[in-house]
């Protein structure tokens, strides 16, 4: 009898603990998506990433959240070798990075996602 309540009071204390530190954790993963910048890919014949020209600060944390209305795309920030994970229709990836010198960079898409796909681009302006 002993063990079983031994048992008991160690699951009881190993899901009240799982569940502080689940809340703790996806708390901060919401922190991290709070001030992201939300990028809707579209293939080029259905009018391109939107919005087309994204603005960020030199030498602040920036976070993409990328999505597409249509089919999978990919992005592609290539002076700053920086990749996405695939951005899947309905569904969001994250992109986290920060930019360390000001000018003006492309991104592209890098999964072929229509004949027009080399036209999937846009502008990160860094200031
Ligand atoms: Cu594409």
């Amino acid at each position: 009898m002993k063990i079983l309540e031994f048992f008991a009071n160690f699951l009881i204390v190993v899901v009240l603990a799982g569940t502080a530190v689940g809340i703790f954790a996806y708390e901060g993963v919401l922190e991290s998506q709070r001030d992201c910048i939300t990028i809707r890919f579209r293939q080029y014949e259905r009018g391109n990433p939107t919005p087309n020209t994204v603005y960020l600060k030199k030498g602040e944390k920036a976070c993409l959240r990328l999505t597409s209305e249509d089919t999978t795309h990919a992005l592609n920030i290539p002076d700053m070798g920086i990749y996405s994970e695939p951005i899947h229709p309905g569904k969001w990836t994250y992109v986290y990075f920060t930019p360390e010198e000001s000018g003006t960079y492309s991104f592209v898409c890098t999964i072929v996602c229509s004949p027009m796909h080399s036209r999937v681009r846009g502008k990160l302006v860094v200031e």
